[in-house]
Order: structure tokens, then C-alpha cells, then sequence
């Protein structure tokens, strides 16, 4: 064996020393304060749980050359303590493994450990368990909520100081956090509030983590906590004492979603020019939520009726892949910012208003060295903005800006990053083949539950979470003789959600679930009864369990004391509400997990007549996973409701059957103020129809995938679906250098469109001006076709003499990858 060679040892040695070289992190009224040095930081939230482990170093790279110094990532407390005192830190909620692969990229970690993180995750990252525990009343003054609060997080802070991860250490770590935005609710926890929120400091402080502990959205933040800001917009932002700096720490990159909405969207002009303006008003640490949103794989999505999907229209989609022109317009706005970093964390400031909502701001050390942003806020007018001697077209609701106070190297709405259309295509030859097996439930349709009780039982209390699913059963006797009425009565469900189904006698006679805005409903449908004994079987499913609000942890599910009465003849009354009730939680083949590959071959699956529109059954089939590095989707339009496993695997809850509304998808325009119904697409489309396929979940040979689907669906509709690169799309202007990419290992095809003069429309939709150089097709072309990438420097002569040299010139091409 030949050791290693001594070059190889030095490299090594140096490699080590660099990445677990100590670093002193304090701060002061201006910034956070790296090794001495005040620092401006641009940070990224990936949630380590909602990729897989082997999607982490691909996300963090990309996060990297977008110009992102931290990786910001909550801890969620139920994914790790399922059951108390057993934790799971394997696969993706292996945190630790994330931090280093963090560290590996040279990037740094701001861990969020809350661990009340609300974060659309299952109850706001509460273990349900805790809710059970005798006498517990969480997120205020309870010893005995206080007491698990503490175990958890200083087991926590114990993991990453065993693998020395703080930075005082060597670790990347540089900024932790407790509690989560308490200070939106804190009023309603009236005193005791106020003393929780002084006891999560004083706790805070003596796990001795030695780098700032952050407080997000909480004014009243005691010494030492920093308050930081969450929202879309925070340049109004004030920190509580003048000697912490201003963060900003959640900068919505768009929007989560929930089943029966629209696909929400933030314009990229809009996101640069909110971070600009809170870097222009002093902001020195701001993080994007989310740099990449992901998956809520398994039963992890909050709720009630979130989306599998926590795409949040990230820089990086849910997938992984690089949304353009979002990630290149954010990476631009990051180098500018950057060349400012010393004169925005040491200058000093001064802003002049130029009238007409025009403004410039100037940071400056001394006469040589000043930086400047040239904001104009006016929302309908593009202004000339005059200074020092020059002129700079600043268009409407953006800033310009000029890190030598000279040269605009960058403005928030002049994109010149391409566009990426990303395109769904079928995998070829992926005729599913199906296989099928109803739910048995011989033991609850006839009343037949594991235990009872006098009244109706609340739903998470009852079933901790363990299962969507609680039957509750009961039953009614007709006298014989009963008047006809009787025959023919409505039962009618009060319940607190999210989904009901009913059966009387073994048949289903309904459905129903809350719409939006509520997650409490009353059901009530006409059920046929007979003399003598009649079975009366509610089966409730929650759909994600509440993770916003205050108390929200109180929110109840279920039929929850009900009343359930059958109603007759207009008035006549059969309450059953005082009955006793029979129970049962889960599924049948969920509990006999039905969707591992393993377990599913001693059934007999049917092969014949595949069941349409049918409630309550398990689809199985096999398919190859194509060659390639492009993203899998299962494309699940015509199913129902339901849950999908990939080799045993979950791939989250599916609803396609949820449409979202068909109105409220008005055109969208940057230049007004952002809220989170605004630039919606897809009304009137399902709220989810593709399922991210994780690469990891599959293997070369056949892949199994089971469905279990609720409510009736069409499985010979559903299809395996790879996401690539379509269209691409670049407008920029002359004087520009022009860069396109197929991101990734395809190559330029064919160029649809290339014009260089006046140009109109946008991508999909470009149409020639009133005048264009002749050559501007051919160069593009000549650049392009056959290669991954190509740049062209749009310059006049590059494109032949054209008439309309007295205009501003743009370039505009589309292409296909
Ligand atoms: C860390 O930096 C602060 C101020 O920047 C300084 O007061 C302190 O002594 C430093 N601590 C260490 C351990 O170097
Ligand atoms: C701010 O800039 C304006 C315009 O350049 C100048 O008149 C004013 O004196 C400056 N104020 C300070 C405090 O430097
Ligand atoms: C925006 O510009 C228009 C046209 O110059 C002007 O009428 C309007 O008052 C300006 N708005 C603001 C907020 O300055
Ligand atoms: C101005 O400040 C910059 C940055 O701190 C420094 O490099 C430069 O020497 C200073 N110039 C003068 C004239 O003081
Ligand atoms: C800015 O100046 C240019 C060149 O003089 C002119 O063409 C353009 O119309 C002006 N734009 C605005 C908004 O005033
Ligand atoms: C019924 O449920 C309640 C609430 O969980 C519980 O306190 C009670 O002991 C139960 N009754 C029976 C008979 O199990
Ligand atoms: C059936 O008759 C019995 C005895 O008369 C009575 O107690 C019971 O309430 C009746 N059931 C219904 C559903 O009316
Ligand atoms: C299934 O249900 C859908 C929606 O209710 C309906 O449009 C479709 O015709 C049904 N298909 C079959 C085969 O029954
Ligand atoms: C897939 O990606 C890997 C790593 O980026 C690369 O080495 C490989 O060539 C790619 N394969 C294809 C088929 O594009
Ligand atoms: C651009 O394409 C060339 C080959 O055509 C390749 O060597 C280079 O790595 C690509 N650059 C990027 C940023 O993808
Ligand atoms: C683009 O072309 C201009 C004019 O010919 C030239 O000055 C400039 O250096 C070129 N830029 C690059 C990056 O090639
Ligand atoms: C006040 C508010 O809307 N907060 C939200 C901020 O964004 C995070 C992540 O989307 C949510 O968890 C909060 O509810």
C-alpha cells in the first residue's frame, strides 16, 4: 500500500485547518461581526427534511453560486421525537450531516431551533405527544411544557457542540434561534407570555452557544436576543435597542399553498427590490424563505389543507432545479451588493429626496469610498434620475445601484437573467399496468372498533396523530312497524374536520370537507335506514395538523362532541350523539403498511377490471425510472384524494381532485405592492397535480408504486413524468453580454426567435419591431445550436448595420433546449 504522497498530506492539513479555523461571532448596532469584521450577509432557507440527503449538496452548491453566504434551516422537533424519548436523526433528518455538507461548501448556518417553527409543518414541529402529556399547556409559563422544551432544545444544542459545529469551535454555525414569531400572538398569552418569552432567553443564554440567539418577530426580545424581522418587506423594520443590528430573517421568495388554491407567484423584481430597500435602509443579514421550499413528503405538510408541494416559487424549485429569471436576478443583486459590504457596514448614510418619490441614498467611509442606491418608489412613472453629473434611467418601483456612486452595475427591475420554461414530458413507454385491492373494513363498516367510549372523541387527543384516520361507529335500531319517514332520514355530522366520509348499512352515502377559509363543516346527506339494527360508520381524516395561530395547538379535529342526529320528516329527531360510540384508528392496510413492496406480495392484488371512481382503494403498479438527471414527477391528475409510497417510501398526500377557484388570476404587475394573493396562475387547475419523485426513492430495476386513494379516481390516467428545461428566454439590452443556458447536459436545438432592433412581447410571445438588424437570427445560431451554453455581446456591429440606430436596442431571443 503506498501512503499518501506528502503534497497530498499539506493539502489535507491546510484543508482541515481552513474549515475548523475558530471564528468570533458578536455584533453591534450595524451588523453582524465575524472575526472583527462587520459583515453584510445574504442567507438561504433549505429545510434539510423537505429534500432528501442526497439532493443536499446539489441544493447548497447552487445556493452557493447564487450568491448565498448561509444556509438558514429550521429543527423539527416531531420529525426527530416521534414518540418521546425515541429519536430519529437517519436519512434526510440527518441535521447534522446537512450542517457539514453546509460547512464543506465554505457557507455558513443560521439554525433556527425554535423548536416551535410553525413553517406549514405539521403542528407548527410539535409532537403531538407533548399535547397528551397530563396538565401540559405549550409555547407559554408551564414547568411542564418548559421542561420538554429545554430537553429538547439542549439535546439539540448538545449534537451540534459534540461535532464541534458552533463557530467558536470551527463550525459554520454562526447564528441560532429560539421560539418562532411568538411576539405576533404574545398578548393573548397575556402575563404569562411575557414571562415564557424571558424564560426561552434565559434558557437560551445558558446553553452557552457563544454566537448571537435570534428572536424573529418579537419587539419585546430580552437582552440579549436579537428581534428580527419576518415579512415581505422589511425596510420600515427597527430593532429594540440600538445596539443590535437589523435582520430581517424571513423574506417570503413567494408564497406556500394550500389544496383548492392557485399556484402563487413573486414577481423577481419585487424580491430584489424589497432586499435592495432593506439594504439601502441599514439592513446589513437578511435570509430568504425559501431559498429552496421542497416537499412535505410523508404526513408532514401543517395544515389544515396544505399542498404537498412547498415549492414556495423558491430560487430552486421543488426539485432542485434553478428557477429563472429568479436565482440569476437574486445572484446578481448579491454581487453588487457584496462589492458595497465595507461601506454599508461602516459608512455613514445619507439619503436625498429628488422629488417625485426619487431618492438617493449614500453610504460613505470618506470622500474616495461611498456607495449609492438610486430608489424610485413612484409605482407608475419611470423617472431620469440626475446625479452627480449623470443620468440613470430608473424605472418605475426599483433601485439602481451604483457601488461606486458612479457606475450602475445593477437596477431591481432591469432583468437580463434568461427566462427558463420548465416542460412536463410523459417518460416514453410507461404504460402503467395496475393492480388493485379494496380496503378492507368488514370490522368497522360493521361496527367492529378497538375500543369505546360514551361520547364523541376529539381526533388528535384520541389518536395522537398516529394515523389521518378515526372511525367512529355507533348504531341505531328501528322499531318494526316504523312510519316510512323513518325509512328515509338525514344524518347530519357537526364535525371540526378536515374530511368526512359516512357510511350507513355498509354503503358510503357522502363526503364532505370544509372550504376554504374554515376547517369545521356540517355534513348531512339522506341515508336509507331498515328495520332492526342499522350500522352507522363515520370515518374523519385530518389533513394536516394546524401550525400558525395563537393556541393553535388547542385547534381540535374530528366529530369532537358532535351532535350526530338523524333527521326525519322536516323535524323528527334521533340524537346519537349520546350513544355509545365504537372507535378505531388508522386504516386497515395502512396499519398492515400495504404500501411496502414487501409486505404487498402475500395480497391478492386483482389484475382484472380495474375499478374507476371507486372509494377507499390501493393501487399498485411497477415502472422504470429513465436514464438522465432530470427531476421525476408523478403526474396524479384524475385520482382523487389520497397518499402515494414509492418503494415503500411516502411521496406525501395527494389531492388533485381539489381545483383551485377560477377567478383571482389577474395579470400580474411588480410595481405594486406584493401580498400573497397577488400573480396567482392556474386558477381553476388542480391545486397539485405533480408529485415530486425523489431520485433516491428508486432503483434501476422496476419501481413499485401504491396509492391508496380515498375518495375515487381514475389510476389509468396517472403518468410518470420527467421536468426539463423547455424554452428558454433572454431580452437584454445593447451594450449587454448575453447568457443563455440549458442548465444542465442538453443542448441548444433551435433558435425560435432572435431580434435585434424593437423587439416586442415576452418569452413565448416575442414579435419583430418596427425595425431589426439583419444578421441577428444567423449570430445567434452560429452561437448556440449544439451547445449547453453559449454568450453573445450585444453589441451594434455584431448584427449588421439596422435602420434603428436612433432607438435603444435590444436583443431578444427564444430558444429550445
Ligand atoms: C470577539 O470579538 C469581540 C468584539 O468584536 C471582542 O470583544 C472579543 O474579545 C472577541 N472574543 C474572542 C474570544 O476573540
Ligand atoms: C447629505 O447630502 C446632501 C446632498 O448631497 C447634502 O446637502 C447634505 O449636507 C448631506 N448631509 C450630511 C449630514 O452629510
Ligand atoms: C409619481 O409620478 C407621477 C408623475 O410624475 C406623479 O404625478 C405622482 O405624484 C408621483 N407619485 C409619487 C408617490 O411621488
Ligand atoms: C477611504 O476608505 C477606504 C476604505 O476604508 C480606504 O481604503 C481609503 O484609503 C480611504 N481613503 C482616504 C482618502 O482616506
Ligand atoms: C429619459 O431620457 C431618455 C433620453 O433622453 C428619454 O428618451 C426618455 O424618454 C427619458 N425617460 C423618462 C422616463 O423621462
Ligand atoms: C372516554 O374518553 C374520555 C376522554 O378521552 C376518557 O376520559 C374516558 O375515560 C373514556 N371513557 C371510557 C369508558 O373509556
Ligand atoms: C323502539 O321502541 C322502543 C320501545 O318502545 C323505544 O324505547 C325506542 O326508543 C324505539 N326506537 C326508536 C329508534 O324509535
Ligand atoms: C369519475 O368521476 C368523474 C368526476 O365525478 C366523472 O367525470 C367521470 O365520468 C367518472 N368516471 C367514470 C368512469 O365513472
Ligand atoms: C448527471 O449528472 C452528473 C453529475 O452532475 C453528471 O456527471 C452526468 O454526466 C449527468 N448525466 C447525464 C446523463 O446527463
Ligand atoms: C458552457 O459550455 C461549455 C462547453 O460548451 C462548458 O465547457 C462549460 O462548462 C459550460 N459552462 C457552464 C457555466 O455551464
Ligand atoms: C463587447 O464588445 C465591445 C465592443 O466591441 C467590447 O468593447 C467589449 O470588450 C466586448 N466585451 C466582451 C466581454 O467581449
Ligand atoms: C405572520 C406570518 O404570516 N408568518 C408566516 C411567515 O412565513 C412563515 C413561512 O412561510 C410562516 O410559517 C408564517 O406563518
Amino acid at each position: 500500500m503506498v501512503g499518501p504522497s506528502r503534497a497530498l498530506l499539506l493539502v489535507i492539513a491546510i484543508a482541515c485547518c481552513l474549515s475548523s479555523s475558530a471564528m468570533n461571532v458578536t455584533y453591534d448596532g450595524r451588523a453582524i461581526i465575524i472575526d472583527g469584521q462587520r459583515r453584510v450577509l445574504i442567507s438561504g432557507s433549505i429545510h434539510y427534511a423537505r429534500s432528501t440527503a442526497e439532493m443536499w449538496p446539489d441544493l447548497i452548491q447552487k445556493a452557493k453560486e447564487g450568491g448565498v453566504d448561509a444556509i438558514d434551516t429550521y429543527i423539527f422537533w416531531n420529525a426527530h421525537e416521534p414518540s418521546r424519548g425515541e429519536y430519529n436523526f437517519e436519512g434526510n433528518l440527518n441535521f447534522i450531516k446537512f450542517i457539514k455538507i453546509v460547512q464543506d461548501a465554505g457557507l455558513y448556518v443560521v439554525l433556527r431551533i425554535g423548536p416551535y417553527v410553525c413553517a406549514e409543518w405539521n403542528y407548527g414541529g410539535f409532537p403531538v405527544w407533548l399535547h397528551q402529556i397530563p396538565g401540559i399547556e405549550l409555547r407559554t409559563n408551564n414547568d411542564i411544557f418548559k421542561a420538554e422544551m429545554q430537553t429538547f432544545t439542549t439535546l439539540i444544542v448538545s449534537m451540534i457542540k459534540k461535532e464541534k459545529l458552533l463557530a467558536p469551535e470551527g463550525g459554520p454555525v454562526i447564528i441560532t434561534q429560539i421560539e418562532n414569531e411568538y411576539g405576533n400572538f404574545i398578548k393573548k398569552y397575556g402575563d404569562s407570555g411575557k414571562k415564557y418569552i424571558q424564560w426561552c432567553a434565559d434558557m437560551a443564554k445558558s446553553l452557552n452557544v457563544n454566537v448571537p440567539w435570534i428572536m424573529c418577530q418579537q419587539a419585546d426580545a430580552p437582552s440579549p436576543m436579537i428581534n428580527t424581522c419576518n415579512g415581505f418587506y422589511c425596510h420600515k423594520f427597527k430593532p429594540n435597542r440600538p445596539s443590535i443590528p437589523k435582520m430581517w430573517t424571513e423574506n417570503w421568495t413567494g408564497w406556500f399553498k394550500g389544496w383548492g388554491e392557485s399556484q402563487p407567484h413573486r414577481p423577481v423584481e419585487d424580491v430584489a427590490y424589497a432586499v435592495a430597500n432593506f439594504f439601502a435602509s441599514g439592513g446589513t443579514f437578511q435570509n430568504y424563505y425559501m431559498y429552496h421550499g421542497g416537499t412535505n413528503f410523508g404526513r408532514t405538510s401543517g395544515g389544515p389543507y396544505l399542498t404537498t408541494s412547498y415549492d414556495y416559487d423558491a430560487p430552486l424549485d421543488e426539485y432542485g432545479n434553478i428557477r429563472q429569471p429568479k436565482w440569476g436576478h437574486l445572484k446578481q443583486l448579491h454581487s453588487a451588493i457584496k462589492m458595497m459590504e465595507k461601506i454599508l457596514t461602516y459608512g455613514e448614510v445619507n439619503t436625498t429626496q429628488l422629488g417625485n418619490a426619487l431618492a438617493v441614498t449614500k453610504f460613505s467611509i470618506n470622500e474616495t469610498s461611498s456607495g449609492c442606491f438610486l430608489t424610485n418608489a413612484n409605482q407608475s412613472n419611470d423617472a431620469n434620475a440626475t446625479y452627480n453629473g449623470n443620468t440613470y434611467l430608473v424605472p418605475s418601483r426599483s433601485i439602481s445601484i451604483l457601488p461606486d456612486c458612479e457606475k450602475e452595475v445593477y437596477n431591481t427591475a432591469k432583468v437580463t437573467t434568461q427566462t427558463s420554461l420548465m416542460v412536463n414530458k410523459p417518460v416514453k413507454s410507461t404504460k402503467l399496468s395496475w393492480k388493485w385491492h379494496s380496503e378492507i373494513m368488514e370490522d368497522t363498516l360493521n361496527g367492529k372498533g378497538s375500543f369505546s367510549n360514551e361520547s364523541l372523541l376529539e381526533q388528535i387527543m384520541t389518536t395522537g396523530d398516529a394515523s389521518d384516520y378515526l372511525w367512529y361507529m355507533t348504531s341505531v335500531t328501528l322499531n318494526k312497524s316504523s312510519t316510512s319517514w323513518r325509512k328515509k332520514m338525514n344524518l347530519r355530522v357537526k364535525t371540526k374536520g378536515h374530511i368526512l366520509h359516512a357510511y350507513v348499512n355498509n354503503r358510503l352515502i357522502g363526503s364532505g370537507y370544509a372550504t376554504k377559509g374554515s376547517y369545521k363543516f356540517d355534513f348531512e346527506q339522506e341515508a336509507e335506514l331498515r328495520d332492526g339494527h342499522n350500522f352507522i360508520t363515520l370515518l374523519s381524516a385530518t389533513d394536516g395538523l394546524a401550525n400558525y395561530g395563537a393556541f393553535f395547538d388547542l385547534q381540535k379535529a374530528g366529530i369532537d362532541g358532535g351532535p350526530v342526529e338523524l333527521i326525519g320528516n322536516g323535524k323528527e329527531k334521533i340524537d346519537l350523539t349520546k350513544n355509545k360510540w365504537s372507535y378505531k384508528i388508522g386504516l386497515n392496510g395502512e396499519m398492515s403498511k400495504i404500501y411496502l413492496p414487501s409486505a404487498s406480495h402475500g395480497l391478492n392484488w386483482n389484475s382484472d377490471r380495474l375499478p374507476i371512481n371507486k372509494s377507499m382503494t390501493w393501487y399498485k403498479t411497477t415502472f422504470e425510472v429513465p436514464d438522465g438527471n432530470d427531476s421525476l414527477v408523478l403526474d396524479l391528475q384524475g385520482m382523487g384524494k389520497g397518499h402515494a409510497w414509492v418503494n415503500g417510501q411516502s411521496i406525501g398526500r395527494y389531492w388533485p381532485s381539489f381545483l383551485a377557484a377560477d377567478s383571482g388570476c389577474e395579470p400580474c404587475d411588480y410595481r405594486q405592492k406584493y401580498d400573497s394573493d397577488k400573480c396567482r396562475t392556474e386558477c381553476g387547475m388542480p391545486s397539485q397535480r405533480w408529485y415530486h419523485v425523489p431520485k433516491s426513492f428508486t432503483t434501476k430495476g422496476p419501481n413499485t408504486l401504491i396509492l391508496f386513494e380515498e375518495v375515487g379516481g381514475d389510476p389509468s390516467q396517472v403518468s410518470l413524468q420527467t421536468v426539463t428545461i423547455g424554452t428558454v428566454c433572454a431580452n437584454v439590452v445593447e451594450g449587454s453580454i448575453l447568457e443563455l443556458s440549458c442548465q444542465g447536459s442538453r443542448s441548444f436545438s433551435k433558435i425560435q426567435f432572435a431580434s435585434f432592433g424593437n423587439p416586442e412581447g415576452s418569452c413565448g410571445s416575442f414579435k419583430k419591431g418596427s425595425c431589426e438588424a439583419p444578421d441577428a437570427l444567423a449570430v445567434v445560431k452560429k452561437a448556440c445550436i449544439g451547445r449547453s451554453n453559449c454568450s453573445i455581446n450585444v453589441t451594434a456591429n455584431a448584427f449588421g448595420p439596422s435602420e434603428c440606430s436612433d432607438l435603444s436596442r435590444r436583443l431578444a431571443v427564444q430558444a429550445i433546449c
